[in-house]
């Protein structure tokens, strides 16, 4: 097993100071996922941590809600390696109780809409009012565009040194899936160091929207305006997704155009399916950059959230989220179990050509690859 250590990589000019986020890998490595007191986040007494954690020491400092060690239990959950795996799924089921406790709110939309700039006019506003707030971020392919939620491209930088927020960037490497569990679970992790708004905003296309809308309890789809098509390849279904329409960049010359927009979408949705029963999807205009209109839909969020909680639509859709991602999960192995397994690979050039040869119907072929993985047994129904 290797022992690479991971170098922690500080915000610019941001070293010690005890609130900053700082990027790193998942732990690939022999170690628990931290670089130990030098890239604890601080020099200061009160917030050294030890090189190895035990189980009680992250759950202690997820509580007390010390930066550093909600960082580090993040990194561990984020592992790959099946030892940290175990301890963090200790680690979590301890924190389990002191989870739940915030609204979650899943932000996304086309790349350059103002994702970014938005969070960080949201969350900044509501680190003033006295909320902690935690930014994650889903982005299936960050294993190349690793950290660029606090790379050139941030629009966070004053969020990421409020005191109140907690900035966490995508986490690194594999499929959709793996990234998912790790979002889910940093969710819980950041709800029980007592952050009650966490925002997540999603980096990928397609697929990821549908994921992040699995995790979310609000939705928001943020568009803008003047980009030629009105709906910017933005497709019906991610419209049914969302629990609010947001034109942003309603500034300057563009204000006039945000609100003819706005009208349009509120036309279109009224012909659409809502995301959520009992909720009526509206369409707003905000500037991230002067602030206008940002209050507002914090507003409509919050409307959302009584109006759900008080029909029960709110803790029903947790619930079946939970079932959800049970049952994702289980697929998942199923798929590793089966992509993985010696049999499958072995026969799978073969079955592929005699497939695209003719000499194989998919049903047979499917058969095939079937039997290779269970040996034969009990495969005949499934085809
Ligand atoms: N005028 C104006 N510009 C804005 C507003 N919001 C964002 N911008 C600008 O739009 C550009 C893109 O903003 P981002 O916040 O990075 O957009 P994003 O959706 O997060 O982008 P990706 O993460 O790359 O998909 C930046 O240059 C912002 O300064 C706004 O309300 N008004
Ligand atoms: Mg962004």
């Amino acid at each position: 097993m290797s022992k690479k250590r991971q170098r922690p990589e500080w915000v610019p000019g941001k070293a010690g100071d005890a609130y900053t986020t700082y990027i790193m890998e998942g732990v690939e490595g022999g170690h628990d996922g931290m670089p130990g007191q030098s890239g604890g986040g601080s020099s200061h007494p009160a917030l050294a941590v030890p090189r190895r954690f035990s189980v009680d020491d992250y759950i202690q400092g997820v509580r007390a809600e010390k930066r550093a060690v909600l960082a580090r239990t993040i990194t561990l959950v984020e592992s790959n390696l099946p030892a940290h795996m175990e301890m963090a799924q200790e680690v979590l089921k301890q924190l389990l109780p002191y989870t739940g406790n915030s609204i979650r709110v899943g932000i996304t939309g086309t790349p350059g809409a103002g994702k970014s700039t938005f969070i960080e006019a949201l969350g900044s506003m509501l680190c003033d009012r006295g909320h902690k707030v935690a930014v994650l971020a889903v982005d299936p392919s960050s294993s190349v565009t690793r950290g660029s939620i606090l790379g050139d491209k941030t629009r966070m930088e004053v969020l990421s040194r409020n005191k109140n927020a907690f900035i966490r960037p995508s986490p690194s490497g594999g499929t959709l899936g793996g990234v998912t569990r790790k979002s889910r679970e940093t969710i819980l992790v950041c709800e029980a160091a007592g952050f009650d708004v966490v925002l997540i905003e999603t980096m990928g296309v397609g697929q990821s929207e549908i994921t992040v809308r699995s995790m979310v309890d609000f939705f928001l789809l943020i568009l803008l305006t003047g980009a030629g098509d009105e709906l910017q390849g933005i497709k019906k279904g991610i419209m049914e997704l969302a629990d609010a329409v947001l034109i942003n960049k309603a500034d300057g010359d563009n204000k006039i155009r945000t609100l003819a927009a706005r009208a349009d979408y509120a036309r279109i949705l009224r012909y659409l399916h809502p995301a959520t029963e009992g909720w009526k999807t509206g369409a707003y205009t905000c500037s991230s950059v002067t602030g206008e209109g940002v209050n507002e839909i914090w507003s409509v969020i919050e409307e959302f959230r009584r109006v759900t909680t008080e029909s029960g639509v709110f803790y029903a859709r947790r619930r079946s989220q939970v079932l959800d991602w049970v049952y994702s999960m289980v697929l998942e192995h199923l798929k590793a179990g089966f992509f993985n397994h010696p049999g499958v690979i072995e026969a799978t050039p073969r079955i592929e050509r005699a497939v695209l040869d003719g000499g194989l119907s998919v049903t047979a072929a499917v058969r095939e690859l079937l039997n290779a993985f269970e040996g034969c047994r009990n495969t005949r129904n499934l085809c």
